[in-house]
């Protein structure tokens, strides 16, 4: 089947599953896969099923036709300079972000953003209207995308669809503050089943459906909540996403891996206790929480600097937006003082590390460390303590988790944190770091089994067959 005949599932994304990328003057830009969860979750899927998918390509004003790379059929849809100032960072990164994670930085709420967010959601809606056959599945992703629903659903209402939102849905005194909160509701309406990773996001949803549009609604335990339309019905549920959790923990367990990990360790300068942060710098993470319990546990005397190292990974995120530069100073600032406290030449105690990093070194530092560090303020799921524990069927290694990240649901086995609480945070670390306590192998082997048993695949399964049945 060529690329321009419609597809029967089609994924819809802000972003493609590949980045256009140059690498050099004198070569061609080329596509390169991102090895994302939702591409590994999907792509089976998408190829059992001759599926699609359409996203923008990450770069400003290129127009392309649609095209097959590496077997999937991709439809870019284009973005100009001021849409992506406008939709994507604008209205989707510094309006509904920060509102959609408790308000940690104050959304900021633009009518001209909104207008361009409706605009570049017709745009999706369209392309997907042209890429899916008659009485094809369409899966919608995510924040960036919510009008997308009932715009498709006008152009095309033969297809079934599905929505999952990747990142928390607030409660309804937080939503309720958006000036264009009924039509961001009805958007989602337009959908046969919206899914989220909690039960309580999905709870937030269906009151706010009641609230705005006085519609009926039951729950059931066995197949979640029913929004009744009076036309139809749209379902909405809890699906926690995963990882493939096999793919890494059989990554984990290469010789080449358990070499890098050691090697790591004697770069650090064989520290008794390795400490690991994994995020992208972002302002929901709590990347200073975990730094400040640090400092306090040195300055208390409770941890030694010497015989510590901390690696915080920081992949770079929404660098032009004012919060994010402001956040990396905050971060640096931080490091560089705990450094200047407490470390000697040539060895600092944070390694910090403002890049993304490769595969096998992030499979390295996660079989490696003692401890990881994931303090979110607010997350959706958090996908980084899953894949530490996947990388640990050693039962070795504590994991000090926030209660306020979506993994904690599941995770219930980890150090569990209240990320506002600093004494709180330094406790659990100090209970990390115990590695003779058999309690915390104990809980590191029930942790693990419940990532290897419930995961991505499991995830896009579940989402697939509730949409088959909504
Ligand atoms: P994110 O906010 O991006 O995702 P997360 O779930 O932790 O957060 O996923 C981050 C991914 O990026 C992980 O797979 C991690 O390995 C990788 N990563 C992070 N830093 C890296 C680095 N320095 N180098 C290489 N890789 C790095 C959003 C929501 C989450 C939700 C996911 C999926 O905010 O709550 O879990 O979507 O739904």
């Amino acid at each position: 089947m060529s690329e321009h005949s419609p597809h029967d599932f089609v994924v819809v994304a802000n972003r493609l599953p590949v980045d256009l990328v140059t690498p050099s003057d004198d070569e061609p830009p080329q596509w390169q896969r991102s090895p994302g969860g939702l591409v590994t979750a999907l792509e089976p899927v998408l190829r059992s099923v001759d599926g699609a998918w359409v996203g923008w390509t990450g770069t400003a004003d290129i127009d392309l036709d649609p095209f097959v790379e590496d077997g999937l059929t991709l439809h870019p849809v284009r973005l100009s300079e001021s849409e992506v100032a406008e939709y994507y960072e604008g209205f989707s990164n510094a309006t509904l972000w920060p509102l959609y994670h408790d308000a940690l930085v104050a959304p900021t709420f633009d009518r001209r953003w909104w207008l361009t967010y409706r605009e570049v959601n017709r745009r999706f809606a369209e392309a997907t209207a042209r890429a899916a056959a008659p009485g094809a599945t369409v899966w919608v992703h995510d924040y960036q995308l919510q009008l997308v629903p009932r715009m498709l659903r006008e152009l095309r209402p033969d297809v079934t669809i599905g929505f999952f939102l990747h990142i928390p849905f607030p409660p309804p005194e937080l939503f309720l503050q958006l000036p264009w909160r009924k039509a961001v509701v009805d958007g989602l309406l337009g959908a046969d089943l919206v899914g989220f990773h909690l039960p309580g996001g999905a709870e937030n949803f269906r009151y706010l459906t009641r609230r705005l549009f006085d519609l009926p609604s039951t729950h059931r335990r066995s197949e979640g909540g029913r929004i009744d339309l009076g036309t139809r019905n749209v379902h909405v549920d809890a699906f926690p996403i995963s990882i493939d959790a096999s793919g890494l923990r059989d990554h984990s367990l290469e010789p080449s891996t358990a070499l890098r990990a050691k090697q790591i360790r004697e770069e650090l300068g064989n520290p008794e206790i390795f400490l690991l942060g994994v995020d992208r710098l972002d302002y929901t993470k709590g990347i200073n929480v975990r730094l400040d319990a640090l400092r306090e546990l040195f300055e208390d005397g409770a941890l030694d600097p010497y015989k510590t190292a901390m690696v915080q990974l920081a992949t770079p995120s929404r660098e032009r937006l004012e919060a994010y530069a402001s956040l990396r100073n905050d971060v640096e600032r931080e490091v560089g003082r705990i450094n200047g406290e407490f470390g000697r030449v040539g060895s600092p105690v944070v390694h910090y590390i403002h890049r993304p990093v490769a595969r096998d070194e992030l499979v390295a530092m996660y079989a490696g460390a003692d401890v990881m560090l994931v303090t979110p303020l607010r997350d959706g799921m958090n996908l980084v303590a899953k894949e530490y524990v996947a990388c640990h069927s050693d039962g070795k290694g504590a994991l000090v988790l926030s209660e306020f990240a979506g993994a904690a649901a599941e995770l219930r086995r980890a150090l569990l944190v209240n990320p506002h609480d600093l004494e709180d945070v330094k406790n659990a670390i100090l209970a990390a770091v115990r590695s003779d306590d058999p309690g915390l192998t104990r809980r590191m082997r029930s942790m693990h089994n419940q990532v290897m048993t419930h995961d991505v695949d499991r995830w896009a399964h579940s989402f697939l067959g509730a949409l088959r049945a909504a």
